[in-house]
This record gives structure tokens, C-alpha cells and sequence, in this order.
């Protein structure tokens, strides 16, 4: 991720206005009226003023520091996006969400890194609305703590709660507990999401779960749902591609873990 924070002059910068329909109709997003430059919520309390702070049930606030506000929108920290207004995020500003790294020593101790370091296997899905494999995260509902979410989202699209019955939820639910208590945060911070816009962009939390023996998550009875068509551990290496800036989450993993680390990414300082 390059960080230019659109602070260089580019005058001539009229990047088209873009907001789905699905977002513009939501049940509890943030409407924009258009031909003012002020923001309401739908449910019509007025002008949205709490930027970078907590509103309401809703955080405005962003790991990247405090963000500008041009003429009542919210402007993306990292800078210019060559789009305008919310694109597919529901929320002006930054778009909050968990992402559960679910990962195990690979099985087949043999199997070392390049580097001669154990090999991370993690539980990754596949987006249901790119088709592009990603840790199975998402955004935190209004009121929600990061730790349920986190929760939630790997057990919706990595376990497939929503679909399966009361009882085998709470089951899953119960097994999950024990194993969440013990997530360590990797990562807080912005996206390199590519649904971002230069007035809504994505932040996340990554927390890492590392099971070394494969006897807790390992065991965990893998089946997509929700937002993922697809549910499988994956093998970290180079070759793999993964969703926006997920694969530097799996870095942070990695190094806690003195895993192998064999991505090659742009801002990669592994000493490897
Ligand atoms: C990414 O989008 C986050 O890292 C997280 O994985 C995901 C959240 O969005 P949804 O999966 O809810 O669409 O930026
Ligand atoms: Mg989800
Ligand atoms: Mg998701």
C-alpha cells in the first residue's frame, strides 16, 4: 500500500460520483442526500457531525488518525481513489471489520518454508462477491465489539451458523469460545480493500488464532456460508493470492509464530 495522502495538489481531479443501488436502499445505512453536501441517516436524525469520534453505536473513528472533512464528507487517508461518495460501503468514512486468522502448523511436519521454518496452514474462504479467496472477516455491525464480531463472522462464513441448526450452533458457538479467548491482535488498521473510495474505505482488526497441534480449530467441522461460496484450510506460501491486504495480515502471523514467510510483498520487511 502506498500512502500518498492525496495532500499533492491535483486540481483538475473530478473523479465520477458511485454508489450502488443496494447501499442507497439499505435498512440502516447511511443515506446521502444528494445535491447537498451533508449526510443523513435513514432513519432521518439528522446531519451526521461525529466524525472521527464514536457516534452513537457507530465508531467514525480510524486507526489512521484524524481524517479531513471536505465540505461534510469524510476523505480517505491514504488518499485519492479516482472514485466519490461510498461506492458498495455502507458507511461514510471508515468502514469497520474483524478478521478471524484461523491457522495451524501444517500437518506434515517434513514440510518446512524455504526458509527452513514451519509451514502455516489457515482457514480461508471464498468470496462470495469476487470469487477471490480471503480470511473469512467482516464488517461490525452497529453496537457490536470487535471480539464478537471476529467471532461471528468466522462461524456465518467459515462454519455456515446461519444455516445450520439451533443445538449444532450452539455447539460450534461453545467450541469456538475457548479457542477465541485466546487471539492475539496482528493488525489494526486500514484496508488496501478494493472497494474503497475517497469517501468510505475499509479498517479492520486481525486477530491471530493459532492452534499448534491442530487439535482445536483443526477440528472444527469446516462448511461455507453467508458471504463465502468456499471453505478450505490453505497451505501460506508465495504463490497464494488472497484478498485486498490479507496476506500482510498473515505475515503479521506469521512472524509471531516464527513461521515460514514467503510472501512477497511490496511493503515486506520479512528476513527471509
Ligand atoms: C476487508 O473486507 C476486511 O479485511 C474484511 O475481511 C472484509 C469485510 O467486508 P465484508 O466481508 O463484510 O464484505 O476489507
Ligand atoms: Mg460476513
Ligand atoms: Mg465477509
Amino acid at each position: 500500500m502506498i500512502k500518498c495522502n492525496g495532500t499533492l495538489p491535483f486540481p483538475e481531479y473530478s473523479p465520477p460520483s458511485f454508489t450502488t443501488e443496494t447501499v442507497l436502499s439499505g435498512p440502516y445505512y447511511e443515506i446521502q442526500i444528494y445535491g447537498m453536501v451533508k449526510c443523513y441517516i435513514s432513519s432521518g436524525k439528522g446531519e451526521i457531525t461525529k466524525w472521527n469520534e464514536i457516534d452513537g453505536k457507530v465508531s467514525r473513528v480510524s486507526f489512521e488518525g484524524k481524517y479531513e472533512v471536505v465540505d461534510g464528507l469524510p476523505l480517505n487517508p491514504v488518499g485519492r481513489t479516482g472514485i466519490k461518495h461510498r461506492g458498495c460501503l455502507g458507511r461514510w468514512g471508515p468502514n469497520h471489520a474483524a478478521d478471524p486468522i484461523m491457522e495451524k502448523n501444517q500437518d506434515d511436519e517434513i514440510v518446512k518454508g524455504k526458509d527452513g521454518k514451519q509451514v502455516m496452514e489457515f482457514v480461508s474462504i471464498q468470496r462470495r462477491d469476487n470469487r477471490e479467496w480471503a480470511i473469512p472477516g467482516g464488517k461490525i455491525d452497529a453496537g457490536e465489539v470487535v471480539t464478537d464480531t471476529v467471532l461471528r463472522e468466522f462461524g456465518e462464513e467459515a462454519l455456515s451458523t446461519k444455516e445450520i441448526s439451533q443445538e449444532e450452533k450452539d455447539k460450534a458457538v461453545e467450541s469456538m469460545k475457548q479457542f477465541f479467548t485466546k487471539g492475539i491482535k496482528v493488525y489494526e488498521g486500514y484496508v488496501d480493500d478494493p472497494r474503497n473510495t475517497d469517501n468510505a474505505w475499509m479498517e479492520t482488526t486481525a486477530y491471530h488464532f493459532h492452534d499448534h497441534d491442530g487439535t482445536k480449530v483443526g477440528q472444527f467441522n469446516l462448511h461455507a456460508g453467508d458471504d463465502a461460496m468456499a471453505v478450505q484450510w490453505m497451505v501460506c506460501n508465495s504463490s497464494i493470492n488472497l484478498y485486498a491486504s490479507h496476506k500482510s495480515f498473515l505475515q503479521e502471523a506469521a512472524k509471531r509464530i516464527d513461521a515460514s514467510c514467503l510472501f512477497n510483498l511490496f511493503l515486506c520487511d520479512c528476513k527471509t
